[in-house]
């Protein structure tokens, strides 16, 4: 079998780069490892950038999204009893984020793919590649028992940070740029309205996180030890110690309710450079990984593969590699700015065991800066609701 782009993954990145390769005409085919259910039901990210949102609209995938999202206009960031209010559309003309679950995009981009009759194969393994470094590159995968070969002019490594394409790129030929942080995020979901804001909390016990999913669906984060266990937090702990960290004692603001998923997420920043080796070419968390604390992760995944389609349409179209050439250097330039964004957050927000007394009050003088400086809300808000794309 033959295809000209063999997309690796079925996540946003995977799925978003299907849809615009079909409405360019260019023939591709998704190889996605796990069941058409378990990916559908994968609990991720929640904030979508305009520019994701902006991406959905243009592939005429919105319709669920624009009826079924909450816009925010805000987040609010509280530390030692004080409060500071962003205010996005006051700080960055008029600009919002929009909350809707990355599920909930996966499942509109898998339904709308298997709409267009267009292929995606579900429990399809890759194993392997062959002559990367050819203008027809194969991709190896298992269904079932049954072993099979996929020959194409292009790969698309859109398999995560857990894949097999970043991997196969030969030792040397890539230099990857790791920061692990000293805690880990435990995230639930909940039946409970959640509070008005988004609201990130530094308290003495650590981070914490008010987000939301629906009016009637919350999700919450806490910071926990890198190697802590959901068997160690039972509901009662989770609630009593989110009310703490949100400094609501009295349990007057946060709604309890069913805490119907949880899970804990390790917080790293990762980079893999170039993102691209032969033919095949990275994009979304198979090339780089960002601290959830600048909820970018989905967001980044949507600009890698805009900025590759439209290589794609140029080398299909014209036969020029010369955007092609270009994309690691292109994406990898909006990489490092929201990795530093991303990293900025999570060093404001955590509190870091090995601080000591001298690092904490620098913490807290930062916040306290933000708490009187319109210039440095405007800085996170510019970044929040997402950099406008870079001119390729
Ligand atoms: P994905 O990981 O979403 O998709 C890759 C796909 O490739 C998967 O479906 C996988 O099954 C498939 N695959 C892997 N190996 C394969 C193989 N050999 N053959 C075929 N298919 C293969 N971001 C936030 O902003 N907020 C959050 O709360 C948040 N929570 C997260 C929690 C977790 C546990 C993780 C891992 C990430 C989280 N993120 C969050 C970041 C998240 O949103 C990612 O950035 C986003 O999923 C990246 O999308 P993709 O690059 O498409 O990768
Ligand atoms: C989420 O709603 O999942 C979320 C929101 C903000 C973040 C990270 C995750 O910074």
């Amino acid at each position: 079998m033959h295809t000209q782009v063999a997309i690796i993954g079925a996540g946003p990145a995977g799925l978003l780069l299907s849809h615009l390769l079909f409405r360019e005409g260019i023939e591709c085919v998704v190889l996605e490892a796990r069941s058409r259910a378990y990916v559908e039901d994968r609990v991720r990210a929640g904030v979508l950038e305009q520019g994701t949102v902006d991406l959905m609209h243009e592939l005429g995938l919105d319709e669920r999204l624009r009826r079924e999202s909450m816009i925010d206009e805000a987040i609010d960031i509280r530390f030692g009893g004080k409060l500071i209010h962003i205010h996005f559309p006051e700080l960055v003309a008029g600009k919002v984020v929009t909350i809707y679950g990355q599920q909930e995009v996966v499942k509109d981009l898998i339904a709308a793919r298997i709409a267009d009759g267009a292929p995606i194969d579900f429990e399809a393994e890759v194993t392997g590649f062959e002559n990367l470094e050819t203008d027809r590159p194969t991709v190896r995968y298992r269904k079932g028992d049954a072993e099979y070969r996929l020959s194409c002019n292009i790969i698309a490594g859109c398999d995560g940070f857990h894949g097999v394409c970043r991997p196969a790129v030969p030792a040397g030929e890539l230099t990857t740029y790791d920061h692990v942080f000293p805690f880990g995020w435990l995230g639930i979901l909940s039946e409970s309205p959640p509070i008005k804001e988004m609201t990130y909390a530094n308290h003495d016990n650590g981070f914490a996180l008010c987000s939301r999913r629906s009016p009637k669906i919350s999700r919450h984060y806490l910071q926990v030890a890198p190697d802590d266990d959901v068997s160690n937090w039972s509901d009662d702990r989770f609630w009593n110690e989110l009310h703490v960290r949100m400094n609501d004692a009295d349990k007057s603001e946060i709604v309890e309710g069913r805490i119907f998923q949880k899970g804990v997420t390790p917080v790293r920043a990762f980079v893999a450079a170039p993102m691209r080796h032969g033919r095949m070419f990275l994009a979304g968390d198979a090339a780089h990984i960002v601290p959830p604390t600048g909820a970018k992760g989905l967001n980044l995944a949507a600009t890698d593969v805009r900025v590759l389609a439209r290589a794609l349409t140029q080398y299909f179209r014209t036969g020029s590699m010369e955007r092609l050439d270009r994309y690691s250097e292109t994406c990898l330039r909006r990489v490092w700015k929201v990795v530093r964004y991303s990293w900025f957050m999570t060093s404001l927000l955590h509190r870091f065991p090995g601080h000591s007394p001298f690092e904490r009050n620098i913490q807290l003088g930062e916040l306290d800066y933000l708490l009187g400086s319109r210039a440095g809300r405007q800085t996170i808000a510019e970044n929040y609701v997402g950099l406008p794309l870079e001119d390729e």
